[in-house]
């Protein structure tokens, strides 16, 4: 299934795509390992398009596909029981980058796990992520990044919280393909991660520490 699946990706062919997603939900293949194959698959594109095989129109068609199929996988992503969580997040993709196609699953899982999650969309400044962090009274702010100048975006994000006198009790999480642990120091966040549920079970982690 998988080399199958990304050779659907890489040849354009939405429909192929989808059925290939539905027959391998269907016998029962964990749908965070198909998501993990569409986003190698998506990489895959974005290097083509870094060699100059693909052009934009690919990049969007690609998007496309990979926003239908995401819209499939949902319902089995959000399929395992909630358990109760009180904690709030305040999501966003910062000033510079518009790609959200990572965001809005990681904050699906989230909510699914309980999570009330203030999606405050892409293209964010620094400035309102930071208000709606107050606005909220939230203790999580999750910021995703495609493109490196987002990271100029996250480190302004992280120095007006200790202005504001919020980072101490702001838990910051960084992710989208573009991170690493580096940036993650550079930028001044607490935790990266990829994995959609690795993450929630960090944050669910900083909860129970910071409410024992
Ligand atoms: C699809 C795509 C687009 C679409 C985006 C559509 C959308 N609504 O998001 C469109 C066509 C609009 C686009 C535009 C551009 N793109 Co683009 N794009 C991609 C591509 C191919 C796939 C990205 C994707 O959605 N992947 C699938 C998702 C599921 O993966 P993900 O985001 O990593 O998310 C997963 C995890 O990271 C995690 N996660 C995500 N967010 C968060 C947040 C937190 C807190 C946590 C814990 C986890 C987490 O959850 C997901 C779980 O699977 C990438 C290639 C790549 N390597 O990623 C290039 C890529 C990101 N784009 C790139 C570029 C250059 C551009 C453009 C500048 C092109 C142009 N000339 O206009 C513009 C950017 C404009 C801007 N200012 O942002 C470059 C960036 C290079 C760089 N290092 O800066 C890439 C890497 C391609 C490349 N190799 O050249 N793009």
């Amino acid at each position: 299934m998988e080399e199958e699946l990304k050779r659907a990706f890489l040849g354009m062919k939405r429909q192929e795509a989808i059925d290939l997603v539905k027959a391998a939900l269907e016998s029962n293949t964990d749908p965070l390992m198909i998501l993990g194959v569409c986003r190698e698959a998506m990489e895959e594109v974005g290097e083509r398009f870094e060699t100059g095989e693909f052009f934009l129109s690919e990049l969007i068609h690609s998007a496309e596909v990979f926003k239908q199929v995401s819209a499939i996988l949902e319902p089995a992503l959000i399929s395992r029981r909630a358990p109760e969580t009180s904690g709030s997040v305040v999501f966003g993709t910062p000033k510079g980058d518009i790609h959200d196609l990572g965001k809005n699953i990681v904050v699906t899982m989230m909510r699914a796990q309980g999570f009330l999650v203030h999606d405050v969309g892409v293209d964010v400044p620094p400035e309102k992520l930071v208000e709606e962090v107050q606005r909220t009274g939230t203790n999580i702010l999750a910021l995703s990044a495609l493109i490196t100048p987002a990271f100029v975006s996250m480190k302004k994000a992280v120095s007006l919280l200790k202005e504001k006198g919020l980072r101490e009790k702001t838990f910051v999480i960084i992710g989208g393909g573009v991170t690493t642990d580096l940036a993650r120091k550079e930028v001044g966040a607490d935790a990266q991660t990829l994995d959609p549920t690795k993450a929630i079970r960090l944050c669910r982690q900083y909860l129970e520490r910071t409410t024992l």
